[in-house]
């Protein structure tokens, strides 16, 4: 493999961490937690590891620990950062023992069911420090869930044994560490379970976690591709971009870039849900930004659309919600089985209901199908493989149409479109997440070495220099609840959506009309390793505009 100059220059790069993880630490407990919300049943389900405390990390005695290893697994979708994550929990073991071994388990949750790990020694981490993607040992989307798993993977954690496994995953992934930190607890089997909070999407996020690692730089290598739409568009000045962005179901990725780049629209699906918008009413809205810019003499501009748009529209939310259902074995909880995708859409079209029956039948056919198709291993519609950016310019088209039939519009429009997402969820870790993910990963190996389980690695106040980061645990039965979900009532981490009264979104709707009118484009260009810190080190401006910055 050819490495570039930039690699080798990156891998020089000592990430940075909080003042409290310079030295031997001591775990400072805070009170008693509880879930945020459904109490009692959280508590009922998670009896050995329900209430525990917040801890924080502060400077402590140097102690001498026998040695012990650990197992780290990657789970769910690259995000930027994952490397370092891994080299925060190596460099954080070693510390404690030079002994202490890192073994990651292959192709994510699965690769502990299947028995497929490798030793991860100094040289093969050496050349994944600081680097984009999860390939040093891959990742999947295999649900960690039933007990015959938890069984196989303790039967390799003791072959190896390792004495805690840290798994790297988004509010899924997390949900089942604490499912299976709970397991482990109950049975006594002696290995503990810490997660670490990845993903782009923005969405695993509350009171303790203050943003999911990635997020950072996926929004900037977005925000660079967009300004240079943008650039293009005002330069020829005669195509509409479409622009979808990835972020599942929360629209934290498109709002942050919105911030970052001032597009002429950015549609925000929480705030269509909210105002129980219809399809319709987004495609208006649209459309009279074309026709009021079209009257200035400007047939260009660009519109942000979050991937998990279609899920919000109020309509097609109770549509999805009933596919849910009906795509579900009531009798195992899983999906149930069809011979191929046609006998799959034929059940669904005979059992749905009549309005859900006609509003599935008034979606463009490739919408409807992947609609009716399998969801991921977590239940959830594949978003990604749904072209909501042609289908939207597409109706766009036709309003205007009818509007210059009615003598109402008298422009031009010509669409382009883009889906980023893939693009940016392997980049190169900014500063802020090389930094923030090693920290992660550092302070991971000490709520090991302190003996704690079902505990998430936090780390707070990142939006000051990373000295004065605060380290520390936070319970993960302290952020679930009770959700529907697959047809079943289950334990989960709350998703964190965009909050309509949140700083974020408040100052994009106080700017959106005047960048829909003029042109207010920012152009951020590429992420910076180098330079002065006003370019290279700042946090985005999500967590900026959150924290009152
Ligand atoms: P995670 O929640 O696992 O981090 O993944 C998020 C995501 O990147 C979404 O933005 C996107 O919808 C999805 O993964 C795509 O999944 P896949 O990689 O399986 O195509």
């Amino acid at each position: 493999m050819k490495i570039s100059a930039l690699q080798i220059a990156r891998a020089a790069y000592q990430p940075k961490l909080p003042k409290a993880l310079q030295g031997p630490v001591k775990a400072v407990e805070g009170a008693a937690t509880e879930s945020v919300g459904n109490q009692d049943d959280i508590k009922a389900l998670f009896p050995n590891t329900y209430g525990m405390p917040v801890i924080t990390f502060e400077a402590g005695e140097a102690k001498e620990l026998p040695a012990f290893n650990v197992g780290v697994i990657l789970s769910g979708g690259q995000a930027p950062g994952g490397h370092n994550v891994i080299s925060g929990l190596f460099d954080g073991i070693k510390s404690l023992n030079p002994e202490n071994k890192l073994y990651g388990f292959i192709l994510g949750p699965g690769g502990l069911v299947d028995h497929n790990y490798i030793e991860i020694t100094p040289e093969l981490m050496d050349q994944y420090r600081n680097t984009g993607g999860f390939d040093i040992i891959g990742s999947g989307r295999t649900k960690l869930e039933k007990e015959e798993q938890f069984e196989k993977g303790i039967e390799i954690l003791r072959e190896l044994g390792i004495k805690a496994l840290v798994i790297i995953g988004g509010d899924d992934s997390n949900t089942n560490a604490c499912v299976l930190a709970e397991y482990y607890a109950a049975k006594k089997y002696g290995v503990q379970v810490i997660g670490c909070p990845k993903t782009i999407d923005g969405d695993l996020k509350n009171d303790q976690i203050e943003t999911s690692f990635g997020f950072d730089t996926a929004c900037k290598t977005y925000a660079e591709l967009i300004g240079n739409i943008q650039r293009d568009c005002n330069s020829a000045r005669k195509y509409w971009h479409f622009i979808k962005l990835m972020g599942r179901s929360a629209s934290h990725i498109a709002l942050e870039c919105a911030l970052q780049t001032q597009p002429n629209i950015c549609l925000i699906s929480e705030e269509i849900e909210a105002k129980e918008m219809s399809l319709d009413d987004v495609v208006t809205y649209i459309a009279k930004v074309v026709a009021a810019r079209a009257e200035d003499g400007n047939n260009f501009g660009t519109v942000l659309i979050p991937e998990g748009l279609i899920e919000f529209i109020p309509a097609i939310k109770k549509l999805i919600a009933e596919l849910n259902e009906i795509l579900t074995d009531p009798t195992t909880g899983e999906g149930r089985e069809f011979a191929n995708a046609e006998e799959q859409i034929n059940y669904v079209k005979n059992t749905i209901s009549k309005t859900n029956f006609d509003i599935l039948d008034s979606l463009p056919e490739e919408v409807a199908r992947q609609l009716c198709l399998d969801r991921d291993p977590h239940g959830n519609v594949q978003v990604s493989l749904i072209e909501t950016e042609k289908l939207l310019s597409d109706m766009v088209a036709a309003k205007l149409n009818k509007w210059k039939d009615q003598g109402k519009y008298n422009g031009s429009f010509s669409a382009q479109h883009h889906f980023f997402g893939y693009e940016g969820r392997c980049a190169a870790p900014s500063n802020y997440d090389a930094d923030y993910c090693y920290s992660l990963g550092y302070n991971a190996s000490r709520l090991i070495s302190n003996d704690k389980t079902g505990y998430m690695s936090v780390i707070k106040n990142t939006t000051a220099p990373a000295e004065e980061w605060i380290a520390g645990g936070v319970p993960i039965t302290m952020m679930m609840n009770i959700e529907r979900r697959n047809g079943a009532n289950k334990p989960v981490i709350r998703k964190a959506l965009v909050e309509l009264d949140g700083a974020p979104f408040k100052f994009f709707a106080a700017h959106r009309e005047e960048w829909a009118k003029n042109d207010c484009y920012v152009y951020p260009g590429p992420v910076q390793y180098w330079g002065p810190t006003e370019v290279c080190d700042q946090p985005t401006k999500t967590l900026k505009l959150e924290q009152g910055k």
